[in-house]
C-alpha cells in the first residue's frame, strides 16, 4: 500500500489547476481551485483531520480545502465551463470550478464545514445538499430557505455533516435550466471509524442526460424526453475512463442520477450488491445480489463487490440507447430490405448526413467513418482488441488485473486472455477442447 505522504504528493499535484480570487480576498474566503482537464484525477486523501480512504472521481476530481479553527472550508464558484465529452466533441455547460460535474466534496462525519459559494453565472444560483441532514436555512432552496445568490455575489453555508454516506450538491434556482446545463457534483462523507465499510478502491460518478443537437454545442435546456447524450461525469463512451481494480480489492461504486430518467446500470463478471443510497447505509441482512441495479432519478445507489475475475468487463446502462452517442431518432429499420446504392447517394444529396441502417442491422456503423456534422460524435465507437465494441454513452470497463500497486489507477490496457479462454470460430485451426459429449440415457420424447 501507499504511504499517506506519497498519496499526497500525487494528489496534490493537479497540472491544471489555477487559482481564482484576488489575494485581497484569500484571507477570508479560501482560494478556489480551478480544474479544466476530464481525465480522472488522483485521488485526494487528507492532509489533516481524521484518516479516510478518499474516492475517485471518474474523469473528475475532489475540491481541495483547508481548515480554519475547527471548521473544514471549501470554495464553489458556479460558472460557465467548457467540456468535452468525448475526443471530437466539447459543449459550452455550466458547473463548478472549470468542469461539470463540479468536483466531488469529501469530509468526514462531524465534520464542520463552511462552503463558500461564488456565483459567475449570468444569473442568481442557490446550492442545495441533496440527501443531507442539516438546518433548514442550509437547505439552499432559492426563495424558500434563502435569497438566491445573484451573479457576482458569494453566499456561505456552514453545518455539519452528520451521517456518512453518499451525497450530491446542485442547484436549486431555475433548477430545470441549471442542471440541464451540467450543474451537479458529489458529496461523500467518510466514516469517522475508518474501518467502518471501508473498501480498497471507491469509485464515484454521476448521470446526466443531454440535447446537443449535431454541430451545435449548447444543450436545449427545455428537452424533457429527447435526449442524444447519456453520459457519466459528463463524459460519453470511449471518453469514459477504464476504471483500473487489483483483482481481490473490495470495490464500491456510487452511481448517482440526476437525469430525466432511471439507468439500470449492469455489470459482467461479478455480483454485487447494494449497499447504500443518498439516505445511508443499508443494513447487512437487507441487502441482495444484483447483476444489474436501477438508479431512479434524484438517486444514488452504491454498490459493492470483491474483484475475484481478471479481465476487462463491461459496466453499462442496460437502456440499449443510452450506450448510444448523438443517437439520429429517425433512423428506419432496414433489415431484410435490400437498398440501392443510388438511391442512398441520391436521397444523400437531397438530404446531407441521411445514413439509412444497413440492411442487416447496424453494425456496420460502428466501423464507418462517415464524415459527419462538425462537433459531434459518431453513434457508436470505441475499439476492442477484436473489433470495434460498437457503444457510446454510459459505457465503460472495470478491468480487473492481478499484482496492481494500491494507489495505480492507471489505463492497465487490454486483458492478456489465457490461451484457449476466448470464444472461437469452430474452424479455426486452433480451436481445442474436449468433443461434447451426448446423452443417450435421458432423451425426451414428444407426447
Ligand atoms: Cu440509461
Amino acid at each position: 500500500m501507499m504511504s499517506r505522504r506519497s498519496l499526497l504528493k500525487s494528489a496534490w499535484a493537479y497540472a491544471s489547476v489555477t487559482a481564482i480570487g484576488g489575494r485581497a480576498q484569500a484571507a477570508t474566503i479560501p482560494e478556489a481551485p480551478r480544474m479544466t482537464s476530464a481525465a480522472t484525477q488522483s485521488p485526494s486523501p487528507p492532509g489533516s483531520g481524521p484518516d479516510y480512504r478518499p474516492v475517485v472521481t471518474l474523469n473528475g476530481w475532489s475540491l481541495p480545502w483547508r481548515m480554519n479553527g475547527d471548521w473544514k472550508e471549501f470554495h464553489l464558484v458556479a460558472e460557465p465551463v467548457l467540456r468535452e465529452f468525448s475526443p471530437g466533441m466539447k459543449a459550452h455547460l455550466w458547473g463548478y470550478n472549470g468542469t461539470s460535474p463540479g468536483p466531488t466534496i469529501e469530509t468526514v462525519e462531524g465534520d464542520k464545514v463552511r462552503i463558500f459559494v461564488t456565483n459567475r453565472l449570468p444569473e442568481h444560483t442557490a446550492v442545495h445538499w441533496h440527501g443531507m441532514i442539516l438546518p433548514a436555512g442550509m437547505d439552499g432552496v432559492g426563495g424558500v430557505t434563502q435569497p438566491h445568490i445573484p451573479p457576482g455575489k458569494t453566499f456561505v453555508y456552514e453545518f455539519e455533516t452528520k451521517e456518512s454516506g453518499s451525497f450530491m450538491y446542485h442547484p436549486h434556482s431555475d433548477e430545470m435550466v441549471q442542471m440541464a446545463m451540467g450543474m451537479m457534483g458529489m458529496f461523500v462523507v467518510h466514516p469517522r471509524d475508518p474501518a467502518f465499510m471501508r473498501v480498497d478502491r471507491d469509485f464515484v460518478f454521476m448521470m446526466s442526460a443531454y440535447r446537443i443537437d449535431p454541430g451545435t454545442s449548447l444543450p436545449q435546456v427545455s428537452e424533457m424526453t429527447d435526449f442524444n447524450i447519456w453520459a457519466w461525469n459528463s463524459r460519453v463512451f470511449p471518453g469514459i475512463d477504464p476504471m483500473a481494480i487489483g483483482r481481490g480489492d473490495r470495490v464500491r461504486l456510487r452511481m448517482a442520477n440526476l437525469s430525466m430518467t432511471n439507468h439500470p446500470i449492469h455489470m459482467h463478471g461479478h455480483h454485487f450488491k447494494v449497499t447504500g443510497t443518498d439516505g445511508g447505509w443499508i443494513p447487512e441482512a437487507a441487502r441482495w445480489p444484483e447483476s444489474t441495479s436501477d438508479v431512479p432519478v434524484g438517486v444514488i445507489r452504491a454498490i459493492e463487490f470483491v474483484a475475484e475475475h481478471p479481465g476487462d468487463w463491461p459496466i453499462h446502462c442496460h437502456k440499449s440507447h443510452h450506450t448510444m452517442n448523438a443517437m439520429g431518432h429517425s433512423v428506419q429499420n432496414f433489415i431484410g430490405v435490400k437498398q440501392k446504392r443510388e438511391l442512398v447517394k441520391a436521397i444523400g444529396r437531397l438530404a446531407p448526413g441521411y445514413m439509412p441502417m444497413g440492411q442487416s442491422g447496424m453494425a456496420d456503423m460502428g466501423e464507418m467513418a462517415m464524415p459527419g456534422p462538425a462537433n459531434t460524435l459518431p453513434m457508436m465507437s470505441g475499439q476492442g482488441q477484436f473489433g470495434p465494441a460498437e457503444m457510446g454513452g454510459m459505457f465503460s470497463l472495470i478491468k480487473i488485473r492481478e499484482g496492481l500497486a494500491a494507489n495505480d489507477y492507471r489505463d492497465p490496457g487490454q486483458y492478456d486472455y489465457p490461451e484457449g479462454t476466448v470464444a472461437h470460430d469452430v474452424d479455426d485451426a486452433k480451436a481445442s477442447g474436449p468433443a461434447p459429449e451426448r446423452n443417450h440415457q435421458h432423451k425426451h420424447r414428444l407426447p
